[in-house]
């Protein structure tokens, strides 16, 4: 390369500087440029690296030459740095002079919890103030605990009375949250206060209020002289504080093997305030909270001395509780992913976790 050459080349990178100027409006888009052609792989560089090549009489003033543009080019984007920057302030300053501070605020729509874990919630802070620990199981539960613990051995009827997807493995989903029962009894022995939410499956035929996938939440409490007064008096102050009103309850009796006695808790449908629609079977009642005092086999099952102790426990259904509490007529809107139908619900769910 001569120095005709070089000096050509120089100015049309001085051009290609002053023709981006206008271009970059920001101190990011500047940096980038700045990076493109005074770095170390950009064109100046390799000028400076090539002065070595030139003949030794000629160094000199191409070095002269290489350096005064490299100089002047800084200085172009150095002064352009110092006019973006005072531009930002500018806007900065100019922004917060516009501020009004009584303006109203920008609305955001405010995200919530499902429903059902609004619910699920609110009836686990009742129970720890109750003194009751908040305990978990496995969806995936062994025909132990899911039955036999359970006093439902094999070849009992009650079997059929929770349609079952067994798995390959031998093991069941669990067809509710009953033999977390026993996994706590195990745990903590008595006596003993525990509550247990979880999610249970079915084989079920679907329809407004059974789904194949739901909630329930599970209560054992277990200590000397429990009776199945105190049961019913926990179960009615319950239900009306979840649902913020006194509600009507009907009580009858009910058959679980694992609770001796055992009563079924219905509440009045509050989709048609009893008169009868799909959601109650137009029966005006809704079975929510079934219970009992806890069978002795249980007990034994669970390492506790009946003879001692006596308990009770109930399984309520969670889902069926949410939308009776938010209005929602059909449970598969619950699982179906479309958020549409529970907007207004998770709202007021929103409302009583902000409580
Ligand atoms: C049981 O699951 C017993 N483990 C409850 C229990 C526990 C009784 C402790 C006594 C002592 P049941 O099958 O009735 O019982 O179910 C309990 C509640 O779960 C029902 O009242 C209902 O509200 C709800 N439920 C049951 N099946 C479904 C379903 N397919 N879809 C939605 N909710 C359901």
């Amino acid at each position: 390369m001569d120095i005709a050459k070089l000096t050509t080349e120089l100015d049309q990178i001085e051009r290609r500087v002053e023709d981006a100027l206008p271009t970059l409006r920001s101190i990011d888009e500047l940096r980038r440029f700045e990076a493109e052609i005074l770095g170390k792989t950009g064109p100046l560089s390799a000028f400076v690296k090539a002065i070595k090549d030139f003949p030794a009489d000629q160094r000199g003033q191409v070095g002269q030459t290489v350096n005064s543009r490299k100089n002047r080019i800084e200085a172009r984007l150095g002064t352009h740095r110092d006019a973006l920057q005072q531009q930002a302030a500018g806007a900065e300053q100019q922004a917060a002079a516009s501020f009004d501070p009584t303006l109203p605020g920008e609305w955001r729509e405010m995200g919530s919890v499902h429903p059902v874990t609004a619910v699920q919630w609110e009836i686990e802070r009742i129970f720890v103030r109750l003194g009751f620990t908040i305990e978990a199981g496995p969806e995936m539960e062994s025909e132990f605990f899911n039955f036999e613990a359970l006093n439902i051995p094999g070849d009992h009827p009650a079997r059929d009375m929770q349609d079952t997807f067994w798995l390959k493995n031998g093991m069941v989903l669990r067809t509710h949250t009953s033999p977390v029962q026993i996994r706590a009894m195990h745990k903590f022995g008595a006596p003993l206060r525990t509550l247990v939410p979880g999610r249970c499956f079915r084989y079920e035929t679907l329809d407004a209020s059974h789904e194949c996938t739901f909630h329930q939440v599970e209560g054992l409490m277990i200590d000397r002289d429990i009776s199945i007064a105190n049961l019913i008096a926990l179960s009615k102050t319950l239900l009306s504080e979840v649902m913020h009103r006194e509600v009507e309850l009907r009580i009858r009796p009910g058959y679980f093997p694992f609770v001796e006695p055992g009563i079924e808790i219905d509440m009045n449908c509050q989709i048609c305030g009893g008169r009868g629609c799909p959601t109650c079977k137009h029966s005006g009642w809704v079975e929510i909270l079934p219970c009992g005092m806890v069978h002795p086999n249980v007990l034994r099952a669970g390492r506790i001395d009946p003879t001692q102790w006596t308990g009770f426990a109930f399984g309520l259904g969670l889902t069926r509780l949410a939308m009776m509490k938010y209005g929602i007529r059909d449970i598969r809107v619950l699982n179906a992913g479309d958020l549409r139908p529970l907007v207004g619900a998770q709202r007021l769910a929103g409302a009583i976790i902000r409580e």
